[in-house]
């Protein structure tokens, strides 16, 4: 095969963990099916647990696709990923595996912690004796990229700056706290040991194939089916919002182009209420889906117990990726909204075998809160 132009592609393989979930599903398919050849790896390995978020019919279009390899295993299987490292000659790690929803982190943080945290130092450490061993110019080019949130900087005050790479720390939930823990040891496996790692801290994502349990698909589905849709608190939380296909280009940009140490911070710019929100999916499907009678669906909205330890606002400030890395949103949030609800509407039978066998659309979350007088 003939050398190939671009540092980190160059005859390697990528290592995608946590690629059957929602974020790491949409990468996989738009390197594959989107991108000119050049700027897609040579070879992609999907490492994934496949927890009850993991699923592999999110990725039935690339499953054939001879540069597409799926291993079934966990993250934190040391020897299962120096395999894995060694046999395909990985170039680049993507680490998207994690426990990723907030209110089973407050059911269960134990699980969150293991994961997040002592799972990722354990990759790190199978990562580190593998690049030890790599030919220095091979070494230089590596990257290990941790795909991290927005949520670690905790909340922010209306008057307040959006976040940057430079906001101190400052987590609230069992998530958020797990997400920290795993910035911080992947950091550290850069200072001590020279492992290139580089750090993204996205807002929240939006977008096809996103579990039922998050709010967006959660509203869709539910409006569907004429139940309530929950509104935690006031609804008057404020959340950043970016779609997943964005996203996932400017998680290209930052392998191709980010500097090892570094961190950046990536959001869609679009500051909204959970209330307005919900309303734009409720007008959405309005002319989509109208309900019987005339009825809107916002009629469905329902105020019910906030989520313990909620954070009133985030905001992201993506100028450093804008800047150095040439990144941009591309999707509105009309549009962006107008092309997710239509993705549910024509994919009811994904949507049925989760809400059927995985998660029946109860409340989580909500075990804290008659202990805690600071929860909302
Ligand atoms: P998701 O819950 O949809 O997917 C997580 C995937 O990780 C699943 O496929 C699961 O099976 C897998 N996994 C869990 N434990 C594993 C293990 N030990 N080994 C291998 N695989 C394992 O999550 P998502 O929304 O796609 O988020 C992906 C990443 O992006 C997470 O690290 C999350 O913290 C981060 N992130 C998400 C958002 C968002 O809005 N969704 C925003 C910022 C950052
Ligand atoms: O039923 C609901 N009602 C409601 O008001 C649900 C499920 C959520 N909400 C609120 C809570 C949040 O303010 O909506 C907002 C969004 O909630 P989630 O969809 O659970 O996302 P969030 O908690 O903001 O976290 C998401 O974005 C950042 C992802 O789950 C994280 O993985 C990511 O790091």
């Amino acid at each position: 095969m003939a050398a190939r132009r671009g540092a980190v592609t160059e005859e390697k393989s990528w290592l995608i963990t946590g690629g059957a979930g929602f974020i790491g599903s949409n990468l996989i398919r738009w390197l594959l099916l989107e991108q000119p050849a050049s700027q897609a790896p040579v070879r992609l390995i999907n490492l994934d647990k496949l927890t009850y978020a993991g699923n592999l019919a999110n990725l039935k279009e690339v499953e054939t696709d001879p540069r597409y390899c799926f291993v079934h295993g966990s993250m934190g299987d040391k020897t299962l990923v120096a395999e894995i490292l060694r046999q395909h000659q990985v170039g680049v790690l993507l680490h998207l595996a994690a426990e990723s929803h907030v209110d089973r982190s407050i059911d269960e943080p134990e699980q969150f912690a293991r994961t997040n945290v002592l799972e990722t130092v354990s990759l790190l450490e199978t990562v580190l004796q593998y690049w030890k061993e790599l030919p220095r110019k091979e070494a230089q080019r590596f990257r290990f990229v941790h795909v991290s949130t927005d949520e670690v900087f905790g909340s922010l005050l209306p008057q307040e700056e959006p976040f940057t790479e430079k906001t101190p720390y400052n987590p609230s939930s069992p998530y958020a706290a797990s997400k920290a823990g795993a910035d911080h040891f992947v950091r550290a496996y850069g200072r001590t040991f020279g492992l290139p790692v580089v750090l993204t801290h996205s807002s929240n994502n939006y977008g096809p194939y996103q579990f039922p349990e998050k709010l967006l698909p959660l509203t869709i589905l539910n409006a569907l089916e004429e139940r309530p849709l929950p509104l935690y608190g006031d609804g008057l939380q404020v959340r950043d919002w970016i779609y997943v296909l964005d996203h996932c280009r400017a998680l290209h940009r930052v392998i191709h182009k980010g500097k090892p140490g570094e961190s950046y911070a990536i959001g869609g710019g679009v500051q909204i209420s959970n209330l307005d929100l919900v309303r734009k999916v409720c007008r959405i499907l309005d002319e989509r889906r109208p309900r019987p009678g005339g009825k809107k669906h916002e009629e469905l909205l329902c105020f019910v117990a906030d989520r313990p330890g909620h954070d009133r606002r985030y905001a992201t400030n993506p100028s450093k990726i804008v800047r150095e890395l040439g990144w941009k949103p591309l999707e509105d949030l009309e549009s962006g909204l107008a092309k997710t609800v239509d993705w549910y509407l024509a994919h009811q039978d994904w949507c049925r075998e989760i809400t059927e066998k995985r998660y029946a659309r109860q409340r989580l979350g909500l075990r804290a809160s008659s202990r805690n007088e600071y929860a909302g």
